[in-house]
């Protein structure tokens, strides 16, 4: 695989993307005076951002599998095409439904790389997922995925949808980010003042955000529509999440019981990350008709 990848890409070690296995996962290292990334072909999970003489941006937890068989825990998992529970009202229902996993079906499959680019001082990896026999049990319709990783000033993840079938989508989907900060029970996130929010805690009722948000554990927001810039405050670092085309913004820790319940979490890391999330979950989702493309997309700094 190492091999075919290396003949495919010839020129990639020259402009600084590395291919290496993780026990069983193809892992893309990219590499430029800007920093260093990590992406793996399996789900698309980005896992680590390095900006240059900074530290770590990402979260993966030390207990999470690199088995192939479940998503990586932590990094950025791709939901798509649906986020959270599977809809059947909103999207169709079929026979498949019961193997309708939550957050959609693209974290769980391998997917391509497309192209290695170097485009001007900025790195590009782009991965692609078709559909085929596995997805089509699951979902069965034609598509066509992308997700590019562009390690320049700042870091983006762009996800492009496009419908390959001959029925009209209801989509919804997120960049689920697990960011690492130092206790996400001090911590404050600026930019969802004044947007509403549904508490998935709390059986999706509807609340304001009257002021900056202070993380208190467990929670499980959505934010509707809301598309502007969100800095989380850490102790001694901000990070700033730009978006475009993301009407929802989702903010998710376990907390301290809550995390019981995940076998790749350690009890005692719940409060080294918080998820905050570009997204268009719910009631914003879209309709995407047959040849029509989407794109999400988040922008990642510190200052
Ligand atoms: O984005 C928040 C959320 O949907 C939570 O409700 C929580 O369950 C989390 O994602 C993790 O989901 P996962 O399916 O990856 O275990």
């Amino acid at each position: 695989m190492l091999a075919d990848l290396e003949k495919k890409f010839p020129l990639a070690a020259d402009i600084g993307v590395r291919f290496y296995m993780r026990e069983k996962l193809l892992m893309l290292e990219l590499a430029n005076q800007f920093g260093k990334a990590v992406l793996t072909t399996h789900g698309a999970t980005l896992l680590s951002y390095v900006p240059a003489g900074k530290s770590e941006v990402l979260w993966v937890s030390p207990t999470a599998v690199f088995d192939g068989e479940k998503p990586v825990r932590g990094g950025v998992p791709v939901c798509w095409p649906w986020f959270g529970a599977y809809d059947s009202s909103k999207m169709g229902a079929d026979s498949s439904d019961q193997l309708k996993k939550a957050h959609g079906f693209a974290r769980y499959e391998t997917w391509q790389v497309f192209a290695v680019e170097k485009l001007g001082d900025d790195l590009r990896v782009t991965l692609a997922l078709k559909a085929n026999e596995q997805t089509k049990k699951i979902w069965p319709f034609d598509f066509d995925l992308k997700l590019a990783v562009t390690l320049g000033e700042k870091l983006s993840v762009e996800l492009i949808g496009e419908n390959l079938s001959e029925k009209t989508w209801w989509v919804t989907e997120a960049l689920h980010s697990y960011f690492a900060v130092e206790n996400a029970e001090n911590i404050l996130i600026e930019g969802l003042k004044n947007t509403n929010y549904l508490d998935k805690n709390q059986d999706f009722n509807p609340f304001i955000q009257t002021d900056d948000l202070q993380i208190k554990t467990p929670l499980d927001f959505v934010y509707l529509n809301q598309i502007g810039p969100v800095t989380i405050h850490d102790k001694s670092r901000k990070i700033l999440l730009e978006k475009q085309n993301s009407a929802s913004t989702i903010v998710w820790n376990p907390g301290a019981e809550g995390v019981k319940q995940f076998a790749d979490i350690p009890a005692e890391d719940y409060a080294k990350f918080i998820c905050v999330e570009a997204g268009n979950a719910l009631q914003n989702g879209y309709f995407l008709a047959p040849n029509e493309k989407h794109s999400l997309k988040m922008v990642v700094s510190l200052f």
